[in-house]
C-alpha cells in the first residue's frame, strides 16, 4: 500500500499541480513559436503586429509568472496538519498592491507606447492624397462604390434598393451619383496610396476583415464608419465577414486587389458608370 499520510497526499497533489501548470506553460510558450499571422501587405500592420506581439508576451509573462507564483505559494503553505498562519494585514495590502501596478504598467501603459504610433496613423494623422471608397456588407455579399472623377459619392436610399441593378439603392436623380462605379466582390486599390474605406451595413452586422492589411472593422447597421490602410504589396488579398451575419455567412468572401497607380487608373476608367 503507498503512503497515505496527509503529508504525502499533499505532496502529490502539489506534483500534479505543478505538471499541469508546466504543461499549460509548455502550451503557451508553443503558442508564441508558431507564427499564425500571414505576412503583413499594408503599412500599418507592422505596428499593429507590434501590438498583439507585445500583448501576447506580456499576457504571457503575466501568467507563466503567477502560476510559479501560486506554486510556490502552495509549496510553501503546505504543512501537512499545521494551522494556517495569516500574514499581517500590512503584509496583504502591500503584496496585494505590487501586482496590481505591474500588472497596470505592463498591460495598460505598455499597450499605450507600443500601439501610440500606429494609432496616430489610424486615427489621428491625416492621409495624404487619399482613395476613397465605399464598401457596403450585406447578406452575403460585399459591394463597392468609387465616386468617380466628382471625387464625390451619390446619394442613396433604401427605397431604390433593387438587387440586381442598384444593390446600393444610388439615387440616379442626384448628378454626383452618375460617374459613381459600383464593383461587387472586389475591392481594386493602388498599391502606396492611402485608402480609407467607408463601411456601412445594409441590413444586419458584418465586418470587414483583411488579415494580410491587418485591419477589421464592425459595420452596424445605421452607423456608417469608417477604417483606412496603405497596401504595401501587390496580390490578391482576401476578404472576409467575420460577424455571424446569417445562414450564408461563410460564404460572404471578396478579393482585395492591389495594384500599381497607373493600373488602378485604368481599371477604374473601364468600369460602367452607375449613370449608364
Ligand atoms: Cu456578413
Amino acid at each position: 500500500m503507498g503512503d497515505s499520510s496527509p503529508q504525502a497526499t499533499s505532496n502529490r497533489e502539489s506534483v500534479l499541480l505543478v505538471v499541469v501548470l508546466g504543461a499549460l506553460a509548455l502550451v503557451t510558450i508553443g503558442g508564441f513559436a508558431w507564427d499564425w499571422r500571414p505576412p503583413v501587405a499594408a503599412e500599418e500592420g507592422a505596428g499593429i503586429d507590434a501590438t498583439i506581439t507585445y500583448l501576447l508576451i506580456a499576457a504571457g509573462f503575466i501568467l507563466l509568472v503567477g502560476h510559479a507564483v501560486l506554486v510556490w505559494f502552495i509549496w510553501r503553505s503546505d504543512r501537512g496538519d499545521q494551522p494556517y498562519e495569516r500574514p499581517t494585514r500590512r503584509a496583504e495590502w502591500i503584496w496585494g498592491i505590487i501586482p496590481v501596478l505591474l500588472m497596470l504598467a505592463l498591460s495598460e501603459a505598455g499597450v499605450l507606447v507600443v500601439s501610440g504610433p500606429v494609432w496616430d496613423s489610424l486615427y489621428v494623422n491625416k492621409p495624404k492624397d487619399p482613395l476613397v471608397v465605399e464598401v457596403v456588407g450585406k447578406q452575403f455579399e460585399w459591394v463597392m462604390r468609387y465616386p468617380g472623377v466628382d471625387g464625390a459619392f451619390g446619394k442613396y436610399d433604401w427605397r431604390y434598393v433593387d438587387g440586381t441593378d442598384n444593390p446600393l439603392g444610388v439615387d440616379e436623380d442626384d448628378d454626383t451619383s452618375l460617374d459613381d462605379v459600383i464593383v461587387r466582390g472586389k475591392l481594386f486599390v493602388p498599391r502606396g496610396r492611402p485608402v480609407i474605406v467607408k463601411l456601412r451595413s445594409h441590413d444586419v452586422i458584418h465586418c470587414f476583415f483583411v488579415p494580410h492589411f491587418r485591419v477589421k472593422q464592425d459595420l452596424i447597421p445605421g452607423f456608417p464608419t469608417s477604417m483606412r490602410f496603405t497596401a504595401t504589396r501587390n496580390g490578391v488579398f482576401e476578404l472576409v465577414c467575420a460577424e455571424l451575419c446569417g445562414l450564408g455567412h461563410y460564404r460572404m468572401r471578396g478579393e482585395v486587389h492591389v495594384v500599381e497607380p497607373a493600373e488602378f487608373d485604368r481599371w477604374l476608367a473601364k468600369r460602367a458608370k452607375f449613370g449608364g
